[in-house]
């Protein structure tokens, strides 16, 4: 189906460039597999995995069957103070499948919700601690966590800040992108003493004021920055010195992207609450989850009054969703029958080598990589600092492969299920649309 330029106006788009897009659309048909066909008939390349979603291919038939007996069961049943089977099997599956001591699991609908649930999660926390003081957060800069009030405030994306004026307060400590580090393959080696910044910010607020510090283990959106050896272990210090609870946030490193189930076991380090979403369900149905610390979860239940109390005053009209969580048991069964995790770990070098055989490139200024992801930054055009990369795009899907752009980097981000050729030739594709462009 095609639809005017009239037809077009209404919906205002996401992260998107609505003028661009309604003069040039860009509208996807169906999906099958690794690859989308739009309405022009032309088969793309998943190069995204949806937007880092779809890791199992599109239209698995194990998750079509499940949402749609769900949908003709029960389509939707009340989740504040009633339940379904499904949600809890999908706890424990998760609980299963995440780091030991993080035996709780609370339900959202996305990555951002996720995010504000960690949050508040970490206040409330150290109020039924005794200790109401530690509210202030420490997040990074380029950190992502989403788009809502309190995920823009830890966020270090200036772009994503700046329209909206005053959100949570927090200070960010420094990224980890180092000119040293240029074109690491996987983690980085210099870093590990930028998470001693914690320690500055302890010295300036005092930790009976902090409640978190909250990073993705790996930042996606930013461009792909793997975390340097040793950083994450150091932040998990400093924060067990001083009574801060550390949030991973895990929407794009959780379930089989980084190589293993969570970035957190790939790393080795166990944050206190451990954010989900996107690749859950594998992208067919919105859901997110916080994987929460057993400790964390009894001081609620131990602080929370008589027993037909409420003892966490949050909740989504849509959490839990009974269709939502079915998706998520169909996906995650997938994901661990299939051996999906086991095939990232094999495609992650192909990828590896691929991506950095565009090294001297002259618009390219660094390669990055970890598990099935990399992440090229494109030299700045003078005076248009974002131009290439939206043109890198564009040039990719004219030979069929979508990629994501976005700042100064182009992302790459297969499904788990890519041939290794399908890796190399969505490399090659970007390549030659690097040679392309001026
Ligand atoms: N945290 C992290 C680490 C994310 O990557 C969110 C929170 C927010 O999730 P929702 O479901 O509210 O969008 C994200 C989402 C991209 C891209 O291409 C990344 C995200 C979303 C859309 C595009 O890098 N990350
Ligand atoms: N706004 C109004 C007026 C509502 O009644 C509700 C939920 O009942 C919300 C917002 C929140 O919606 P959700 O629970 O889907 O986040």
């Amino acid at each position: 189906m095609t639809l005017t330029r009239s037809e077009l106006e209404a919906h205002w788009m996401p992260f998107t460039g609505n003028r661009q897009f309604k003069q040039q659309p860009r509208l996807m048909e169906r999906a099958d597999g690794a690859y989308y066909y739009d309405t022009e008939g032309r088969q793309i390349f998943d190069g995204l995995s949806g937007l880092w979603t779809c890791g199992a291919g599109h239209n698995r038939p194990e998750i079509v069957e499940a949402v749609s007996r769900q949908v003709a069961t029960l389509d939707y049943s009340p989740g504040f103070q009633f339940g379904h089977a499904q949600s809890f099997l999908l706890a424990n599956k998760l609980v299963d499948l995440t780091p030991d001591g993080l035996d709780h699991v609370f339900f959202t609908d996305s990555g951002s919700e996720t995010v504000e649930t960690a949050l508040k999660i970490a206040r409330a926390y150290w109020r039924t601690r005794g200790m109401p003081g530690k509210t202030r957060f420490i997040g990074r800069q380029k950190g992502y966590h989403g788009v809502n009030y309190g995920g823009i405030g830890v966020g270090g994306i200036g772009f994503n800040r700046k329209l909206f004026g005053q959100s949570i307060e927090a200070d960010h400590i420094a990224h980890t992108v180092l000119e040293e580090n240029r074109y690491s393959r996987g983690m980085p080696e210099l870093g590990a003493h930028l998470a001693d910044e914690v320690e500055d910010l302890v010295a300036l607020h005092d930790a009976s004021n902090i409640a978190a510090v909250i990073v993705e283990p790996l930042s996606g959106t930013a461009g792909v920055l793997p975390p340097p050896q040793g950083y994450l272990n150091r932040l998990r210090e400093i924060c067990d010195r001083h009574q801060i609870l550390l949030i991973f946030d895990e929407v794009i490193t959780g379930l089989g992207r980084m190589g293993s189930l969570t970035g957190a076991e790939e790393f080795g380090v166990t944050p206190d609450l451990l954010g989900l979403a996107k690749q859950i369900t594998n992208g067919a149905i919105p859901l997110g989850a916080v994987m929460v610390r057993g400790e964390i979860y009894q001081s609620f239940m131990d602080n929370g009054g008589p027993d037909y109390m409420v003892e966490f005053p949050h909740g989504y009209t849509y959490s839990a969703h009974p269709v939502a969580c079915a998706a998520g048991l169909a996906a995650l069964d997938v994901l661990v029958n299939d051996e999906l995790v086991a095939r990232v770990r094999k495609l992650a070098p192909v990828l590896e080598d691929a991506v950095h055989g565009l090294r001297g490139h002259p618009l390219v200024a660094d390669i990055r990589n970890y598990g099935l992801a990399a992440g090229l930054s494109i030299v700045h055009k003078a005076g248009e600092p974002m131009k290439r990369p939206f043109e890198l795009g564009l040039r990719c899907l004219s030979k069929g492969f979508y990629v994501r752009w976005g700042g100064d980097t182009v992302q790459l981000a297969p499904p788990f299920i890519a041939s290794e050729q399908q890796v190399r030739d969505l490399v090659a594709a970007l390549g030659e649309s690097l040679d392309e462009i001026d």
